[in-house]
């Protein structure tokens, strides 16, 4: 009897009437502690969700030891019911994600454009909570599809919560909210099959492509390498609509927001991408995870590009249509503040799962513009959540409350956690002092002007040029940026099984610019080039705006990034050692790969400890590579598919390779050249230079780009 009982069954839990004879039970089998194990220590005492404290937590109620389960058994089923309502609806959109809590600090006031304290007062840190998400894949899916990625940022301010819901491209597909619902329908998985997950590689999204020349623009950055962040510390993020930032006098004044990464922008490659996709389902996850964990806290600055209504008629495309952007040449940026990410959320369904994001969520000083997308958005966020998040008090959720006071005659509904007091539940009212009012300070939206047109469905003709910033911003990209943007478009469109939906995209893509249509009709083995639609406006050629590019954006540093060692039996100790310290002096983190988890017996004797086995590790999770391998574990490996699969990728994946002559054999396996990016393991200056960027220049040797 006595064995049975755990040391760390709570004092006041009284054995129930069952308990010996299940304890008899167990005793018979000699394995009464399996049965009832409990971890040492000092652990609080187990409760019901009543509080009613536990004295089993690992058996059910039964009608005798072989008997049948008894209803009575209040403690099972409160489990199990809870258990099984573990899940809430997904976000219909943007259900995969991951998001940390942080600070904003503003570091140069806009006093002059707004009375928003958050953009007022230098030097103050809100508290932030941002979540950055894939669109088109569910909860589960994996972190590297094609995809457009969404940068959620939720500040609580000390005058309410302002949430900016962006995603890391500045434009949309679509100009209207109308069509949302179709743009999202035709993106995710086909209804009547159930896949693709997660990609936009397919007929229904490409056919809905087809029809709406105004998705052209974002189509372009879609098909970029922006939507294949190397880590969701290394994008941008951007508000995309123009929203309205608006003095004590009332002025008000367009602001556009931009998040600009400290490290810079750094993207995959589309064939790293896929594979990361098996390596690595988590991959964005926990880098993010493991630079918070680590104290390397991702960090992005605030910058706003401002402009008067003006200024703003004087652009050569309308603001207020979201497939359209302002160049940073033609309005620069203006960095107002920086962004910190410091904590990982302690519960992720708690806090990531359930933070709901609102672009209506404003404070007194920051209001909307007539943006047709933008106004759609301000109803769909609060209706989804009412029903993911189970009703309407989901504002008291710690996650979603605001941290400055707040009140109001709102009462009752699903899941009302709070206990509001006293008589008087509206307003005006006389019977109680400490009711809430409205007060003169409040929110108060700007007194925009409007124009006296008739009420109907339309759009405006000012939004009717599709082609011409989907040019601008193709011609801005580097040569091997253009190779990627035309190769992904082949890939895409050879997935779509309908010939005519191909062929229309191609007609599309001679008004973006006709170079890149017939390399895209060319990659789909196309003989004749399609026609081009009608288009409502002559595409116009604006100057190219370098700011667009990725390349030109990177920043020449390994700081945040990961370089991947790999070893075995016999490599040299004072190599591995010049090399690591290398990568640790360049602010990146070095992770050594060997067959065996317990890592290899080094050349003075030393065993070294790896920190992934290579079956495992393959070199896509990281930047770059050093192979370090005494001769014979080189021969040994070079008949190793996950050796030779692991330089082989690195090399094809245009990353800088470091070797000594051991892993020279290794690498000739692999089908290494020799580039300046494959330097001697010795020379570690050269190795962390190259590693910083990636071999460009390799590119036309390893893959046919369209
Ligand atoms: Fe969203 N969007 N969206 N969206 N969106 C949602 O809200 C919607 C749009 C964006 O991490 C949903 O709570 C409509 C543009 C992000 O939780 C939903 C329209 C941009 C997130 C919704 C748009 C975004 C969402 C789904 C066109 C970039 C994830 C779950 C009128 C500026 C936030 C939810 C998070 C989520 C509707 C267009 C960004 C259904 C109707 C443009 C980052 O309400």
């Amino acid at each position: 009897m006595a064995s049975r009982k755990s040391t760390a069954r709570p004092k006041s839990a009284k054995p129930d009437a069952t308990g010996p004879a299940r304890s008899r039970g167990s005793d018979r089998r000699g394995n009464g502690d399996e049965l009832h194990q409990s971890a040492g220590g000092r652990h609080p005492v187990l409760t019901t969700n009543q509080g009613v404290p536990l004295s089993d937590n690992q058996n059910s109620l039964r009608a005798g030891e072989r008997g049948p389960s008894l209803l009575e058994d209040f403690i099972l089923r409160e489990k199990i019911t809870h258990f099984d309502h573990e899940r809430i609806p997904e976000r219909i959109v943007h259900a995969r994600g991951s998001g940390a809590h942080g600070y904003f600090e503003l570091t140069r006031s806009l006093k002059k454009y707004t009375r928003a304290r958050v953009l007022t007062e230098v030097g103050k840190r809100t508290p932030v909570f941002a979540r950055f998400s894939t669109v088109a894949g569910g909860a589960g899916s994996v972190d590297t599809p094609r995809d457009v990625r969404g940068f959620a940022v939720k500040f609580y301010t000390d005058e309410g919560n302002w949430d900016l819901v962006g995603n890391n491209i500045p434009v949309f597909f679509i100009q209207d909210a109308m069509k949302f619902p179709d743009v999202v329908h035709s993106v995710k998985m086909e209804p009547d099959r159930g896949f693709p997950q997660a990609g936009s590689a397919h007929d229904t999204f490409w056919d809905f492509v087809s029809l709406s020349p105004e998705t052209m623009h974002m189509v372009m950055w879609a098909m970029s390498d922006r939507t294949l962040p190397r880590s969701l510390r290394m994008m941008e993020g951007f508000g995309v609509h123009s929203f309205r930032l608006v003095d004590d006098k009332g002025r008000s004044t367009f602001a556009k927001f931009h998040w600009r990464p400290k490290l810079g922008i750094q993207s995959t490659l589309w064939d790293e991408a896929m594979k990361l996709q098996a390596a690595d389902n988590d991959f964005h996850r926990r880098d993010l995870f493991e630079a918070i964990q680590s104290g390397n806290f991702p960090e992005w600055e605030l910058a706003v590009q401002l402009f008067t209504e003006e200024e703003a008629e004087a652009f050569p495309f309308d603001h207020l249509d979201a497939t359209k952007l302002v160049p940073e040449e033609l309005v620069p940026l203006t960095v107002v503040g920086r962004m910190v990410l410091d904590r990982w959320p302690d519960n992720f369904f708690a806090e990531t799962e359930q933070v709901a994001f609102c672009p209506s969520h404003v404070v007194p000083g920051i209001d909307f513009s007539n943006d047709p997308l933008l106004q759609g958005r301000l109803f769909s966020y609060l209706d989804t959540q009412l029903s993911r998040l189970g009703g309407p008090n989901f504002h008291q959720i710690p996650i979603n409350a605001p941290r400055c006071p707040f009140a109001n005659l709102q009462r009752d509904g699903h899941m009302q956690m709070a206990v509001p007091k006293g008589r008087v539940n509206y307003e005006p009212s006389s019977l109680q002092g400490d009711s809430p009012r409205a007060t003169p300070g409040g929110f108060a939206s700007h007194a925009t002007p409007l124009d006296d047109g008739a009420k109907g469905r339309v759009r405006a003709g000012s939004f009717a040029d599709h082609y011409s910033q989907a040019r601008q911003f193709y011609r801005s990209q580097s040569a091997p940026e253009q190779a990627h943007i035309a190769s992904a478009l082949v890939f895409e469109l050879s997935k779509v099984g309908t010939a005519h939906v191909r062929e229309a995209i191609v007609g599309h893509l001679r008004h973006v610019d006709p170079a890149l249509a017939r390399r895209v009709a060319d990659g789909l083995g196309m003989t004749a080039l399609p026609p081009a639609p009608p288009a409502a406006v002559k595409p116009q050629d604006l100057p190219p705006s370098p700011a667009l590019q990725i390349i030109a954006r990177m920043k020449d540093t390994l700081q945040g990034r990961s370089v991947g060692i790999l070893i075995d039996d016999g490599s040299d100790a004072a190599a591995l050692k010049a090399v690591r310290t290398a990568v640790e002096s360049a602010g990146a983190t070095a992770v050594i790969v060997a067959p065996r988890l317990g890592g290899a017996r080094l050349d003075g004797g030393r065993q070294q400890a790896a920190d992934g086995q290579l079956a495992g590790t393959p070199s896509t999770v990281f930047d770059a590579v050093a192979i370090l391998l005494s001769e014979e574990a080189g021969k040994r490996l070079a008949r190793e598919a996950a050796a030779v699969d692991f330089v082989r990728d690195a090399w094809g994946h245009l990353k800088a390779i470091a070797t000594d002559d051991g892993g020279r054999l290794l690498l000739k396996a692999g089908g290494v050249g020799k580039d300046a990016g494959v330097v001697d393991a010795g020379d570690t200056r050269a190795f962390i230079k190259a590693a910083r960027t990636r071999q460009w220049a390799r590119e036309p040797k390893v893959r046919t780009l369209a």
